[in-house]
């Protein structure tokens, strides 16, 4: 009963920051598609309770649809192959309609609990609730994607909720190189050692890890701008074939977070815009593809996955900590996640969340690039029958892992095996980025 009671209440209280995030816009926004790849947000209004629906009560109970055309139009936001699986022509329902069955959903929701929990001892996923935990993680993942997609929307289509925090302007600290000792990182995890995690991020594997240099910090506006006034976009040395096609084709000379013009630049918030002065320590949220250009400028290259462990969870005792500054569970005294802020803060300002060898904010702030290709663990296995292409359908050596957390992750993410993903030439996601160097 006490978890049945602790799983309803996670689940109510991230259907109502859905429904916050959603009250963000304005009427009008809500057949808008600010990013070209993914769908416009009635899609994903409908798409919450749909992913639910479709896990908890089709997949694990075997329960018959009450609305089967919905169940599959709002079942996948985005294709491995960036199709838009919604055709053009064909309008999406009336909004009233969208909201009586994402309320259908949640009812039978709450409703299933019970029944999941008597599987519990022959189904792994209603084993310890994880089918609740991943609609539960599922439901906040997107809260991210909603608010990198208002992000691009233009101002006159978004409210600023009353209560929306004020900027953190401000100076941040100083990078420095830190030199990290070859060692061993633990990536992974292994199955019964977490209460729930994603098929991709089993089962836990070592890596031996060559000694390198980081920065202490990631990169900033500040100095991102003067690697775009130097000519660092239009330099063809600093990028790859691949990403100085995709920067032409996209006639990119600045960051997506960007507007203005060289010399008078403007960094833009979720609702708000900061001439770039004011905010130039804030960390530069870009591609992957900018910012291994950047990387090249300077002699330097991104980190691996395997280097981001090390330089996060390594210490120079020898054991590996759970989290970068140490075992205490994730708050808002180690750095920029969970919603609390209202975007980036200026770099290196949350000492008390930096790593053993003292490099700062490698969760919050942003999610950091890794150069790793995203692919499976030796030994994975796409344990959730009911979602098996969750992970796989991405297997396509066509995405990079980003790791730690933005300021729009929510807490539950913040463990040592979580892994996101994302193409290099997608420039929308709270992002950020640092060097590394040989030893
Ligand atoms: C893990 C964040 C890359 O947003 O495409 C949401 C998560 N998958 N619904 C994405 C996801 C299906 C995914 N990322
Ligand atoms: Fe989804």
């Amino acid at each position: 009963v006490e978890v049945a009671t602790s799983i309803l209440s996670r689940l109510e209280a991230a259907w109502r920051r859905s429904d916050v995030l959603f009250a963000m816009l304005a009427p009008e926004a809500l057949l808008v598609q600010p990013i070209p790849l993914r769908q416009p947000f009635i899609f994903y209004i409908g798409h919450l309770p749909a992913f639910a629906w479709n896990q908890v009560a089709r997949g694990l109970l075997g329960r018959p649809s009450f609305e089967a055309a919905f169940d599959a139009l709002f079942e996948r936001g985005i294709d491995p192959h960036d199709v838009d699986r919604h055709d053009a022509a064909t309008p999406w329902p009336p909004l009233p309609a969208v909201l009586a069955y994402r309320d259908r959903c949640r009812e039978a929701l709450r409703g299933a609990i019970e029944d999941v929990q008597a599987r519990a001892g022959t189904d792994v996923l209603a084993e310890r609730g994880r089918i609740f935990a991943l609609v539960l993680e599922h439901e906040r993942m997107h809260h991210e994607t909603l608010l990198y997609m208002v992000q691009q929307l233009a101002a006159d289509r978004k409210r600023k909720p009353s209560d929306w925090p004020a900027p953190r302007l401000g100076r941040g600290a100083a990078s420095t190189r830190i030199a990290v000792p070859r060692g061993e990182a633990t990536l992974g995890a292994a199955f019964d050692a977490l209460p729930f995690g994603w098929d991709n991020e089993f089962p836990e594997r070592r890596a031996d890890v060559p000694a390198f240099a980081i920065d202490s910090c990631p990169v900033t506006n500040g100095a991102w701008a003067a690697f775009a006034e130097a000519g660092g976009y239009e330099t063809r040395r600093f990028w790859t074939d691949e990403d100085w096609e995709w920067k032409e084709r996209a006639d990119l000379h600045a960051p997506a977070f960007w507007a203005g013009t060289p010399g008078r630049w403007r960094c833009r918030g979720l609702f708000d815009e900061w001439p770039l002065e004011t905010v130039e320590d804030w960390p530069v949220y870009v591609s992957a593809a900018e910012a291994r250009a950047y990387a090249a400028s300077r002699d330097a290259r991104l980190p691996t996955e395997a280097e981001f462990h090390r330089a996060a969870f390594g210490a120079p005792e020898g054991r590996e900590r759970p989290f970068p500054w140490g075992d205490a569970a994730p708050g808002p005294a180690h750095g920029n996640f969970g919603g609390r802020e209202g975007g980036p803060v200026p770099v290196g300002t949350c000492p008390s969340g930096a790593s053993a060898w003292g490099v700062h904010e490698l969760i919050g702030n942003g999610w950091e690039w890794t150069s790793t290709p995203f692919a499976p663990f030796p030994g994975f296995a796409p344990y959730v029958r009911t979602y098996a292409g969750y992970s796989q359908d991405f297997f396509d050596g066509r995405h990079l892992v980003l790791k730690g957390a933005s300021w729009a992750t929510d807490d539950v993410f913040v463990r040592r095996s979580f892994r996101n993903w994302f193409q290099p030439h997608y420039p929308y996601v709270f992002a950020k980025f640092r060097c590394v160097w040989p030893a």
